[in-house]
């Protein structure tokens, strides 16, 4: 009787596939933390000191571009209650907070001689009570707000940007850097380029492929330049960590046992998540985007590539600028060959988008739920990048505000499932998750419409009352526990 027990439970054990014998347990030291931007939270839009940034520029004189013509002037009035904001981070027991930092507050046109006190003293403010909480500051330099009179000088199309950017960088150095040890210098960068290209966010230019990979080469160097003056100048004495984060969906052949669709899926990862991974790990744009760029703009009868090139000493100074690989994901898409939106990037890359109609969809269209993404994206970036140490700075859901908000653990549970699987099946050395985001907040071009947080905020009410959801006590278990109670 005893040893048939035993075969059982031996045949038991071996038929139980892989995926269900993963650990639920993060590994020691796994980081949890939760995201915000300045100008998604802080409102406080002309306090202080504050200059006008190009989102302040494009909802005052455009407010229609804005779904309900909202804008962040209050937001969630995070300016004058972050102690509340820190004080939700500490009950969820996070181990870092990252937030942004509002270029026009620490200089009002964003040139350096000009600084703004009452702005230093807010972050400085705001990072004191974090420290005094136990909760570690990651520090985003630039989320999307540049000060609208860099923009007028042309803004991440003009090659003068990688200087004013890194002189920015030395006043938050030397200003925060005794007590931020983690850095982003710049968050989506690609996204910032799609605000040049097509209309998509503020400055809201239409200046297509030209402006698309002028502003995605330009923040590149910025970035580079930025790394480097951390290295010449505050590295040794302040021991902190910088990256970039980058973000991208994950593609996936539409046909999996097509050559072709594989091949494309591939090329898709190294136009997206590719662009600026390949010069800061590999070195200079991947050779298959090069191609295809380059053909294109030939084809199209131009004089030169749309994707400018960088010098030897660019290509050399740009390796290894990051510390730790930042990705920023939300969703992933299947591929297969065509064209969308000519002409366009995806035109560039000779690619065409579909979906599975069982994928669940949010509020948001473009954020379709398929946590096999993230898992496939992990060791799509372990495999190209050499198992780089990565922390996940941003990932998490959009509905429409419930408190209840259950298809936000789901989406959460499952995604941070993925990266189990990434830690413990494929060796991704995945060391941080930041959930977007701490409390709801303005969502870009979609206004208050669709909601992210963990924490809901009223927005009719003048106190911004902050209510956390159901999502915040899953999360609290997560990062509390270490670890996640999934059913295997
Ligand atoms: C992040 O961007 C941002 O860093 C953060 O500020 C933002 O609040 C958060 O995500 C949630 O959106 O399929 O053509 O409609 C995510 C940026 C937004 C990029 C949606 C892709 C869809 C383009 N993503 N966008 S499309």
């Amino acid at each position: 009787m005893r040893n048939l027990h035993n075969l059982i439970v031996i045949v038991i054990i071996t038929i139980i596939p892989k995926s269900l014998t993963i650990k639920s347990e993060f590994p020691d030291g796994f980081l949890f933390g939760a995201s915000t931007a300045s100008y998604q939270i802080e409102g406080a839009w002309n306090e202080d000191g504050k200059g006008e940034n190009i989102w302040d520029k494009m909802v005052h004189s455009r407010p229609e571009l804005v779904k309900d013509s909202a804008n962040g002037d209050v937001a969630c009035d995070s300016y004058h209650k972050y102690k509340e904001d820190v004080a939700l981070a500490k009950d969820l027991n996070l181990n870092f907070y990252r937030f942004s930092i509002s270029w026009t507050r620490i200089a009002p046109t964003g040139e350096m001689h000009k600084l703004n006190p009452k702005g230093i003293d807010y972050y400085n403010r705001l990072i004191d009570e974090l420290l005094a909480n136990n909760i570690e500051p990651m520090v985003t330099m630039y989320h999307w707000d540049l000060p609208q009179y860099l923009q007028d000088l042309g803004g991440w199309v003009n090659p003068i940007m990688v200087d004013y950017f890194t002189e920015y960088a030395k006043v938050l150095f030397s200003n925060f850097g005794d007590k931020v040890k983690w850095w982003i210098t710049l968050n989506e960068p690609k996204e910032t380029c799609r605000a040049y290209s097509n209309h998509s966010y503020a400055p809201y230019l239409n200046l297509n492929n030209t402006g698309y990979y002028m502003a995605g080469h330009i923040q590149l160097l910025a970035h580079s330049k930025v790394y480097h003056l951390y290295n010449e100048l505050f590295r040794d004495k302040q021991k902190g960590k910088i990256s970039i984060s980058i973000s991208g969906a994950f593609y996936m052949p539409k046909n999996e046992s097509s050559v072709d669709d594989m091949e494309i899926a591939d090329r898709a990862n190294n136009f997206e998540i590719g662009w600026f991974s390949h010069p800061i790990y590999k070195g200079d744009y991947s050779p298959i985007m090069r191609k295809f760029v380059d053909r294109k703009s030939k084809e199209e009868g131009r004089p030169w590539s749309t994707l400018p090139t960088f010098t030897d000493e660019e290509i050399k100074l740009l390796i290894g600028t990051a510390d730790f690989y930042a990705l920023n994901h939300y969703s992933s898409r299947l591929v297969t060959s065509g064209s969308e939106l000519d002409p366009s990037f995806n035109s560039d890359a000779e690619y065409s988008t579909f979906v599975d109609e069982s994928w669940p969809v949010s509020i948001a269209p473009w954020l379709i739920v398929v946590p096999e993404g993230l898992h496939k994206l992990l060791v799509w970036i372990k495999n190209q990048y050499n198992n780089p140490p990565v922390i996940i700075t941003e990932n998490g859901y959009a509905d429409d505000g419930r408190i209840n908000d259950l298809e936000r653990i789901d989406y959460i549970k499952s995604y941070l499932n993925s990266t189990l699987k990434a830690i413990y099946q494929n060796k991704c050395n995945v060391i941080g998750y930041t959930c977007w985001s701490l409390i709801d907040n303005f969502e870009w071009m979609d206004g208050y419409r669709y909601h992210f947080g963990m924490v809901h905020v009223d927005f009719n009410d003048p106190l911004r009352q902050r209510v956390p959801k159901a999502s915040y006590q899953f999360y609290k278990n997560v990062v509390t526990n270490g670890k996640l109670d999934v059913q295997y």
